[in-house]
């Protein structure tokens, strides 16, 4: 039918969508006050890390400054930022959280 036909047509002229969608890497930066076993816990709450990994993430913004904790989706980096930000600053510690492009 001249129905089928439009359907068709219409799926092989659509442009295929092969693209990734655009990455950001998650940082987490250094301070001089924030609990070692704060960031620990952060990065296991809000990263899924087992407490090994959460520690050597850890201790690497401890000694070089920063280190990234992830790499997502645009909106769901942004969300970890905001989640740890407050979470932070509801314990009153100063640890920050940002994003870059991947
Ligand atoms: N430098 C902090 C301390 O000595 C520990 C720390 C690690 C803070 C990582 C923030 O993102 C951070 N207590």
């Amino acid at each position: 039918t001249q129905h089928e036909h439009d359907e068709s047509l219409a799926v092989e002229e659509s442009k295929p969508e092969l693209r990734r969608p655009p990455m950001y890497k998650v940082i987490l930066l250094n301070d001089d006050y924030t609990p070692m076993d704060f960031v620990i816990h952060v990065l296991e709450q809000f990263f899924g890390m087992d407490r090994h990994k959460a520690t050597r993430v850890m201790l690497a913004v401890h000694t070089e400054g920063k280190a990234v904790c992830g790499t997502f989706a645009r909106d769901v980096a942004e969300t970890k930022v905001v989640q740890v930000c407050e979470h932070a600053r509801k314990h009153e510690h100063p640890l920050l959280c940002t994003m870059e492009a991947a």
